[in-house]
């Protein structure tokens, strides 16, 4: 099934409480039902789109977080994972000959469970290094042995089990001269060619990458990685990717994405997108938020266009697992879904540039409405939410309600208070969540059952 929204004002609604209010009536229960719409999340997981477009679309994960609602989307939606911090060196031996492969061992057997790539991130970089290797004094020798171990202990382990390795990361400053790293400094430019080389060494069917932001468009940091590359092709040296990370800001998708992008192609190497996420100035509103979908949107289209395109990720998933609200202050609401897990318009922009049709809402003048979203599905039960937003208005308590149209059976709901009677579901807010603020919102889930098909129901807000 394709994914769609769709969406119903009650204008009557909209009359009554006027009406309400030129009368002088109590308005309150006018007001409840002001300005009700339903509308419902793509059914096609975001997967699934992208492997029609032959794409493969990751995110970027923390380990200890993939249960409950976050590894079921990770696990629906996403057919690659990247370790965020996991299988960085500070990770995997923060003490010399001490090794903790705890969490890249999760994630890595969370990807086999769920039938997606692994992308490793990252072997050689300035940050998120252990301060054993930091604070040491090395020699050359010392060093090149160092980075040639590590890189044999953790490519070696993984053998066979990551589809592409970050092997160098961030090896340009901003005007395209190489960056003073541990690993420049001490070993020179070539530290990067002899990375490359022992990673192939420890397993030959991984892609290798070199890594970058402010990459993504065409640039003097850009031009020097393209010349990087090109010059290791010619040399022999073991290259297969280029990986823009595209940690991008609100309006400003580079105009030269997809140019730059098939120029990399061109070169013979395969292009991801790594690390994807929009940040913008807090706090949202939904003037961003469609500027943030389109924005996602053209990302994805340009990776769509180009064949040599082969991933996009991006980096967290959900507004509650991002780096930006700790790094750029001011700053977030920078992925595809929001902090309680609800799709943003972000997600819709990814969704139609994979092929997937959605239909917009009309713009509603003021009003709450619902939301109902199928957040996972697995072969008997699924869990669902619905959330509840207000703008121009505001509740006071609220109850939604809806028709099954496929014998889906609810068996747990949290957040509200819900019971089925024949197909007939209403749920109603639970004592600390009745009050919807205007510019707020509330959320509530639930699991239930399906069988043969999970159509999407109309929601009433009442
Ligand atoms: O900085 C954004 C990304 C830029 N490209 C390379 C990526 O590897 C990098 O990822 C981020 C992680 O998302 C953050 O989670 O790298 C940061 C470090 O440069 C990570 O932040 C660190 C915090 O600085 C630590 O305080 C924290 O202990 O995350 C650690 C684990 O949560």
């Amino acid at each position: 099934m394709s994914p769609s929204r769709s969406s119903s004002v009650r204008s009557t609604s909209l009359r009554a409480r006027l009406v309400a209010v030129l009368t002088g009536v109590t308005a309150v229960g006018a007001l409840l039902a002001a300005g009700m719409t339903s509308a419902h999340a793509a059914d096609t997981p975001l997967r699934d789109l992208a492997a029609a477009k032959g794409k493969i679309i990751g995110t970027a994960v923390t380990g200890s977080k993939l249960t409950g609602t976050y590894g079921d989307i990770a696990g629906a939606q996403f057919n690659s994972l990247t370790p965020g911090n996991a299988m960085k060196w500070g990770s995997v031996e923060p003490t010399q000959g001490t090794f903790n492969w705890t969490e890249a061992d999760q994630i890595v057997a969370f990807a086999q469970a769920h039938n997606q790539q692994v992308r490793g991130h990252t072997l050689a970089w300035h940050n998120q290094n252990p301060s054993w290797l930091t604070n040491g004094s090395w020699t050359s020798a010392q060093l090149s042995s160092l980075l040639q171990n590590h890189i044999g202990t953790e490519v070696g382990r993984y053998r066979g089990k990551i589809a592409a390795w970050d092997v160098v990361n961030e090896p340009f400053n901003e005007d395209g001269t190489y960056r003073s790293t541990l690993w420049y400094n001490g070993l020179g430019v070539d530290y990067i060619a002899s990375a490359l080389t022992w990673a192939r060494a420890a397993d030959p069917a991984a892609k290798l990458y070199i890594n970058d932001y402010n990459v993504e468009g065409v640039n003097a940091k850009s031009t020097a990685l393209y010349n990087l590359v090109k010059s290791l092709k010619e040399r022999g040296v073991p290259i297969d990717g280029v990986g823009l990370q595209a940690h991008l800001i609100l309006g400003q998708v580079p105009s030269t994405l997809q140019q730059n992008i098939q120029r990399f192609a061109d070169l013979g190497v395969d292009v991801a997108i790594t690390e994807l996420d929009i940040r913008m100035a807090l706090p949202a509103d939904s003037t961003k938020l469609a500027q943030q979908a389109a924005d996602y949107k053209s990302v994805t289209a340009a990776c769509v266009a180009v064949t040599r395109c082969v991933n996009l990720t991006v980096w967290g998933f959900t507004d509650s697992d991002s780096w930006v609200p700790g790094t750029f202050s001011g700053y977030g609401a920078a992925t595809p879904y929001d902090e309680n897990y609800a799709p943003k318009p972000a997600y819709y922009g990814i969704a139609e540039a994979l092929g997937g049709t959605t239909t917009t809402p009309p713009p509603t003048t003021g009003g709450c409405t619902a939301t109902y979203s199928v957040v996972s599905q697995w072969d008997a039960g699924f869990t669902g939410q619905v959330k509840i937003a207000c703008s121009g208005a505001s509740l006071s308590s609220w109850k939604v309600g809806w028709t099954y149209g496929a014998g889906q059976q609810i068996s747990q709901a949290w957040n509200a208070t819900c019971t089925q009677s024949g197909a007939a579901v209403s749920c109603a807010n639970a004592s600390y969540n009745e009050a919807v603020a205007d510019g707020g919102s509330v959320t509530f889930g639930f699991n239930a059952s399906w069988s043969g098909s999970n159509p999407v129901p109309t929601v009433t807000l009442r």
